[in-house]
């Protein structure tokens, strides 16, 4: 069992999972209207990962006798600038969600509550890895600078991103 204010925070976090699988989708949309077939399927990918952080929430609120709520999720923008730039706000979104996981760890400390402590650190780890995988194709992408062959590089290497989804058990 997780108390209250345990279950609020959690489903606060829901939400946020749920805003970066629709900000990932509308970056998605932008790639492909943009011609950027690859970097599309990139934040395709990622938006399928975020539904699953989200069920990961969603699952875990609801087998310690919770209730997993939906709160509104905000209209992402629809437009992102270069490449280059809707990686930027990748990673800047991504250190938003670091911060939040930090903040819900804090949470689970103070509930003494060490079973979300637990269910957490897999999210904890996953930032890690995100927050990298964004600022190594940044740095390319920075190397290219403005170079279409350079950029068309990438976007080749962004479409060879497969989507796993987790095994049984795993939500
Ligand atoms: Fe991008 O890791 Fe969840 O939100």
């Amino acid at each position: 069992m997780i108390t209250k204010k345990m279950a609020q925070a959690l489903n606060s976090q829901l939400d946020k999972e749920l805003y970066s699988a629709y900000l990932y989708l509308a970056m998605s949309s932008f790639a492909t209207y943009k011609g950027l077939k690859g970097s599309a399927n990139w934040f395709m990918v990622q938006y399928q990962e975020e539904m699953t952080h989200a069920m990961k929430f969603y699952d875990y609120i609801l087998s310690q006798g919770e209730h997993a709520q939906l709160g509104s999720i905000a209209a992402p923008p629809a437009e992102f600038g270069s490449l280059l730039m809707m990686f930027e706000q990748t990673l800047e979104h991504e250190k938003f969600i670091t911060k939040s996981i930090n903040e819900l760890v804090e949470v689970a400390m103070s509930e003494k509550d060490h079973a979300t402590q637990i269910f957490l650190q897999w999210f904890v780890t996953e930032q890690i890895e995100e927050e990298g995988n964004d600022n190594e194709i940044i740095s390319k992408l920075q190397l290219v600078g403005d170079s279409g062959a350079g950029l068309l590089m990438i976007d080749a290497e962004l479409a060879t991103r497969i989507f796993t989804p987790p095994a049984a058990g795993q939500m």
